[in-house]
């Protein structure tokens, strides 16, 4: 290890291509095309050229681009093509634009500390695109401004707030958007925004106050201008393009980059470990992360904060290596033996952390911020209120509309037939109540919601929180946060789920895919939830912007629409969770218990006759897998799931699928037991449980142990081994990466399937206490409140927590701020091995945004942790 670290010290002075694809020195990475667009939401902000400077990646988006300053939805090259010329040192790109049958490429060249960038054309730019295709390049915003730049010599200093000039351009000029959506409202005009540049010149440099982010860009061919990304959406990026010039052939741009390096630089350490603090009993290891680079200590320190508010040394210990993990180097420092409540902080060569407790208290109020704040404020179709601040109006006053035959910009689509009585864009009734905003922005996403509903309702039957700090009237639709009403918080969010899905069920006859926007340009919205649209019935009598006399119909088309394309699936899971409420609510709101009992069982019956006729083209059980982000998530499993003969296997998979078909689904059937006390659903589920866990334990393991309260002992015995197999799964991960939990790789960073992890491993702790010891309920926490790659601050906006997230990608995010009790998806990978959390820039969704299954998710993980630990 340390003579390779040597080696690469003294090679560092020119960029050369890695192993791994990519141009590297020391504190600068360029990456080409190691992410390619994806297409999934279109423009991410995460793709083409990138650099990763000085440990964070500031600039990206290099690529052929038919707009001065793209936006999420404007076209996407799809990337054909790319050659990695090691001889020459260089690597090549193909990217094509199928709407316009163009082609082109780019060729990335080490040239001593620079890379030369060329765009080559095989066919002139297309008619269409002549003036409008260009090379752009985009730079992190909050890295950038305030800081001075020179063109041509010429000073200037980046904006903090975009205030360019723009001037506007009959849309017949304007490239087309993806599918054709439009994501703005020209409100008659017919005319589109297009910024103009803040400087034009040869030689640009970026942040020559600043040497670590200093990036020079010079072209002898090609005239660059300087673009604001944020003049047409909070969360455009600074751009640097070239237009490409029309009728040619050839190499027709060529630029050099040359990222300013810091001689000898090597990354600080990032010490991992809990903001929130410990217990005195709980263990105590920080993970800390190490630039290749850099050599390890052999000892750290924790020094206690004394109430008079001096220093002393509480504990020395060794710090023990783990090993490299992707491009960083980690160890660990084990503190557990210090036991004695007070503040603490880690000392760690230079390094010195915040301070934090150690305290038998500090998980206490884990879960307050995001029961009073965070859940409340994203209730749907109430007026939403806290103290002199009004969050938001009553949201979609004019309902929904059945939606025609049409895709959509957030993954839903509307089939042929709508799979109801309605006409297209006819109103259903009673669909604007309950219901939860899904994340980020503002639509029912039914299969979220009903995670929603059941992870408060487990967290209910089990704990039985009786907090009361939400006021909610159904009848005023009014919330007022901080004002306790009587009634447990809790029951009255499984009320308001609840209410949204049944009229669902009741309305349209089965479950809608989504409530969500019809129009693109009301969907991007960022504001209050009630101005998103007019709270007037569209009538397409009427012009566009025209209110009838009445005023209560207008001619503008932004009502939101019911998907309603009907999924078995998602009706089975409905159905589960109906059954759970149903239980639930008895007692509280019997009518609507009943309500939800009546839906269960008739969504069970016909969802698995559905599933039955449709077997020969059965659908993926995993249609809805990316709400729990494990659709794109790929972690190597430490215990191989699956490891037996593949015949045995198969017959297994077959009876499993038999099983299904013919009971139902075992969750729904132990659901419905527990709401109905029959028999025969209890039968239903034991009957299918020991296939699911021998086909998948890890999957299945949290509906086994939810089973334990309704079984008798011979279940529990039965299970044992399964969970002594288990506790191996989580024994697994130590050697899996250095943080002791799954950590995906996809593009929505892990945190559901961290969560779902720490569930299970809370739950089996609860019934099997003398097999998954109470240590390894700590893990999940550690990773979420800062144990982790990148930085240390917690994912979580928790109290508690010294240094919590300060940017989410909430419906506040273009304030750079948060909504209390969010919770981060994490870590975002980007290829081929960089793990990254901006903490001053919201607006990557796959880490900062925070989900309404998400953060329920981390109720019912906070409400056991808290349990465990309170024993
Ligand atoms: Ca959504
Ligand atoms: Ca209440
Ligand atoms: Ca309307």
């Amino acid at each position: 290890m340390m003579t390779l670290a040597v080696a690469t010290v003294c090679q560092a002075q020119d960029l050369t291509l890695n192993d791994r694809e990519y141009f590297e020195r020391q504190g600068v990475n360029v990456l080409v095309f190691s992410n390619s667009f994806n297409g999934g939401f279109n423009d991410e902000k995460n793709s083409g050229i990138e650099i990763i400077h000085h440990g964070v990646r500031t600039v990206q988006g290099g690529a052929v681009r038919l707009n001065n300053t793209p936006e999420q939805w404007d076209l996407v090259p799809k990337m054909t093509d790319r050659k990695v010329d090691r001889g020459n040192g260089s690597i090549e790109v193909t990217m094509r634009y199928d709407d316009y049958d163009f082609d082109s490429r780019v060729v990335v060249t080490a040239k001593g500390k620079a890379v030369e960038i060329a765009v080559w054309l095989d066919k002139p730019v297309p008619e269409k695109l002549a003036g409008e295709a260009g090379f752009n390049i985009e730079f992190l915003p909050s890295q950038y401004w305030l800081k001075t730049f020179t063109m041509d010599g010429r000073l200037g200093r980046l904006p903090r707030y975009a205030t360019s000039q723009t001037i506007t351009r009959p849309n017949s000029e304007k490239p087309r958007q993806f599918k054709g959506f439009k994501t703005y409202d020209d409100r008659g005009t017919g005319r589109f925004i297009d910024p103009l540049p803040i400087e034009t010149g040869h030689r640009l440099t970026m942040a020559t106050d600043d040497p670590g982010r200093m990036v020079k860009i010079s072209s002898d061919d090609a005239e660059l201008k300087l673009f604001d990304g944020r003049m047409l959406a909070q969360n455009g990026w600074f751009v640097v393009r070239s237009v490409l010039p029309a009728g040619k052939t050839g190499k027709v741009i060529t630029w050099t980059v040359e990222p300013n390096a810091i001689p000898g630089w090597i990354r600080e350490p990032n010490i991992g470990f809990s903001q929130i603090g410990y217990t005195p009993e709980q263990p105590k290891v920080a993970v800390i992360e190490l630039d290749k680079n850099d050599t390890p200590q052999t000892s750290a320190s924790l020094m206690r904060i004394k109430a008079d508010g001096t220093t002393e040394k509480a504990f020395e210990g060794a710090i023990q290596s783990w090993g490299p993990y992707f491009k960083y180097n980690y160890v660990k420092f084990d503190f557990s033996a210090v036991k004695e409540p007070g503040v603490y902080y880690i000392q760690y060569g230079n390094t010195k952390t915040n301070d934090f407790l150690i305290d038998a208290h500090v998980y206490d109020k884990i879960t307050d911020a995001t029961t009073d704040v965070w859940v409340p404020i994203h209730m749907n179709h109430m007026y939403v209120t806290e103290g002199y601040r009004t969050w938001h109006g009553e949201p979609f006053k004019e309902g929904y509309l059945q939606a025609p035959e049409s895709d959509h910009f957030d993954l839903h689509r509307q089939g042929p037939t709508t799979d109801t009585k309605y006409k297209p864009l006819e109103l259903i009734p009673g669909l604007n109540v309950g219901g939860f905003f899904d994340a980020g922005d503002f639509d029912i996403e039914t299969g979220s919601n009903i995670n929603v509903v059941q992870n408060f309702i487990r967290t209910w039957e089990l704990f039985r929180p009786q907090r009361d700090e939400t006021f909610v009237s159904q009848k005023q639709r009014y919330v007022d946060l901080h004002r306790p009403d009587g009634v447990p918080d809790i029951l009255q969010f499984i009320e308001h789920g609840t209410l949204n899905l049944v009229a669902q069920a009741e309305q349209i006859g089965h479950m809608a895919s989504t409530l969500s926007n019809s129009i693109l340009d009301n969907y991007h919205h960022l504001g209050d939830a009630a101005s998103i649209t007019d709270g007037l019935h569209y009538d397409p009598s009427l012009k566009p912007y025209e209110v009838s006399a009445d005023g209560k119909r207008s001619g503008t088309p932004d009502d939101m629409w019911a998907f309603t394309t009907r999924s078995p699936q998602l009706d089975l899971r409905a159905a589960t969770m109906f059954a759970a409420a149903s239980h639930a609510l008895k007692g509280y709101n019997d009518d609507l218990a009943e309500r939800a009992l009546t839906q269960s069982k008739r969504l069970m019956k016909e969802a698995t006759e559905i599933i039955a006729q449709r077997a020969a083209a059965r659908q993926n059980d995993d249609e809805y897998a990316w709400l729990e982000g494990s659709e794109q998530t790929s972690i190597a499993n430490p215990m191989q799931q699956g490891a037996q003969p593949d015949k045995k296997r198969q017959k297994l998979l077959e009876r499993s699928r038999k099983n299904r078909e013919q009971l139902g689904d075992m969750a729904t059937n132990l659901m419905l037991f527990s709401a109905t006390q029959e028999k025969q659903y209890l039968d239903n589920f034991a009957a299918q449980i020991w296939d699911a866990l021998e086909l998948r334990l890890s999957g299945n393991m949290q509906t086994a142990l939810d089973a334990v309260p309704y079984m008798d002992e011979a279940y529990k015995q039965k299970l044992r081994p399964y969970v002594e197999k288990y506790e191996q799964y989580i024994k697994g991960f130590d050697t899996n990466n250095p943080y002791g939990v799954p950590i995906g790789l996809g593009n929505w960073a892990g945190v559901n399937m961290v969560l779902n992890f720490g569930i299970t491993v809370n739950y089996a702790h609860i019934y099997f206490p003398d097999i998954v010891g109470k240590d390894e309920v700590y893990r999940v926490a550690n990773w979420l409140y800062g144990c982790h790659p990148y930085h240390n601050y917690s994912f979580v906006a928790v109290v508690g927590a010294t240094r919590p997230k300060q940017v989410f990608y909430g419906n506040n995010r273009a304030d750079f701020s948060f909504i209390p009790g969010n919770v981060a998806p994490g870590l975002l990978f980007r290829k081929p091995d960089h793990f990254e959390n901006y903490d001053d820039w919201p607006f990557l969704w796959g880490q900062n945004e925070g989900t309404i299954a998400g953060n329920t998710q981390y109720i019912i993980f906070g409400s056991s942790l808290k349990n465990i630990v309170s024993e």
